[in-house]
């Protein structure tokens, strides 16, 4: 090699070598000189910018076997804003903390608008389970065209003027309205049979050592919950007049040994207001989704008091599982200590407190309260 040819040579050995050295002593001189980075600045912007995806599926540690060997076709439901994030992620840490690490249930979480990649990225960490993120169609939400938009306005102006609470939103009532017919078909929800309802910013206080899901289906129940109370008249003044036509014009879809005596003194002419509280729910999708719901949802809808009064899904509900279930499908979970603002429900049966190691003081259980339908439902199921 000649004196040219070995000057080149040191040259470029002397410039490879102080890259090498900048590299490793400069971090931003290695970011910007990387091989990937290069790449990256000349393909511009045919690269993707990184996204979360609307499904995870999740995944435990590699030496975590699920702890039980049989499940049912179920799912959690959560309805939620962007807003209730931080409530989301307190109520799914507690039902994983307290259940659902054992069982790994997913969860369908639902939304009238797109979640946001940060809602989703915080949720999806906290479960090993498979977490989806659906948005609720339009027609499934908003106020239908064929209401009467004067006589809604002036429902909801009375209700604020009696100081009704919710009483002049609007998304409340379609909230209502979504959850009394339609959370269930919603696609995302339509390959589960179960479901177990949350909101945010509930508790679960107790250990849950045994799957509700599967107790429900093998003793043939419908619907479950923990804590029953009375409603505000003022939200459903002619809600029971409509569920009386009902069944006049649908005596085939009564049930036998039904639960209207729990919700009636008097043979059904007169509602007192019981109802099942809807926030905690697990039930059969099958009940909802069924002839005799369906026609019964249809024939309230078209009545129009989701929005000129104010129906809660919870009478709905509950009127729907009394009327049309037999009283022995409907299920009372005494073992599942829960919360939702501003009542608890702890265990009081047998020794359920101490085996679920309960957070929950018994004393202060709202199931004896006088605003309470607890003991009226004991009481009717005793008979
Ligand atoms: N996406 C969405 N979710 C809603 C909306 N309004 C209520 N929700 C959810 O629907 C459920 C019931 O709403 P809440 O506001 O808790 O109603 P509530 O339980 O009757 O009343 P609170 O005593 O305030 O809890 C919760 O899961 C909420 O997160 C809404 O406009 N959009
Ligand atoms: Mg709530």
């Amino acid at each position: 090699m000649n004196t040219s040819g070995r000057y080149i040579l040191l040259v470029l050995g002397i410039i490879i070598s102080l890259h090498y050295l900048l590299s490793f002593t400069h971090e931003s001189y290695g970011r910007a000189t990387s091989l990937s980075n290069i790449k990256s600045t000349l393909l511009g912007s045919q690269q993707a910018p990184p996204t979360v995806a609307d499904t995870y599926y999740g995944f435990g540690h590699p030496n975590d076997t699920l702890a039980v060997d049989r499940r049912a076709n179920a799912t959690f439901v959560i309805l939620a804003r962007n807003s209730d994030l931080s409530g989301t992620i307190r109520s799914i840490r507690e039902i994983e903390d307290r259940f659902n690490r054992k069982y790994r249930y997913p969860y369908v979480l639902l939304n009238e608008e797109e979640f946001t990649d940060d809602f989703k990225k915080r949720i999806s960490v906290l479960t090993p389970s498979t977490v989806e993120f659906g948005l609720i169609p339009r027609e499934h939400w908003f106020q239908p065209d064929w209401i009467d938009e004067d006589r809604a306005t002036k429902s909801r102006n009375k209700m604020v003027a009696d100081n009704i609470i919710y009483g002049g939103s609007v998304s409340y009532r379609n909230m209502c309205r979504f959850n009394s017919g339609f959370f269930f078909r919603h696609p995302l929800m339509e390959k589960y049979r179960w479901y177990w309802r949350i909101e945010p910013d509930v508790h679960f206080h107790c250990d849950i050592d045994f799957d509700p899901f599967v107790y429900m289906e093998d003793k043939n129940k419908v619907y479950a919950f923990t804590i029953t109370m009375y409603e505000y008249e003022a939200t459903i003044p002619t809600l029971w007049g409509h569920v009386r036509d009902f069944a006049k014009l649908h005596p085939e879809y009564v049930a036998e040994n039904n639960a209207m005596g729990f919700m009636s003194e008097n043979g059904g002419e007169k509602y007192n207001l019981c109802h099942f509280w809807s926030n905690f729910e697990v039930a059969d999708m099958n009940f909802w989704r069924g002839p005799t719901y369906t026609a019964f949802f249809e024939y309230l809808d078209s009545k129009g008091g989701f929005y000129y009064e104010r129906w809660g899904d919870a009478p709905v509900h509950s009127i729907a599982a009394a009327l049309f279930a037999s009283r022995d499908q409907i299920q009372f979970f005494d073992e599942i200590g829960y919360e939702h603002n501003p009542y608890t429900h702890c265990p009081k049966l047998g020794n359920n407190w101490q085996k679920g190691r309960c957070s929950c003081d018994p004393a202060r259980s709202f199931d004896y309260d006088g605003y309470s339908c607890m003991s009226k439902w004991d009481r009717f199921m005793d008979l």
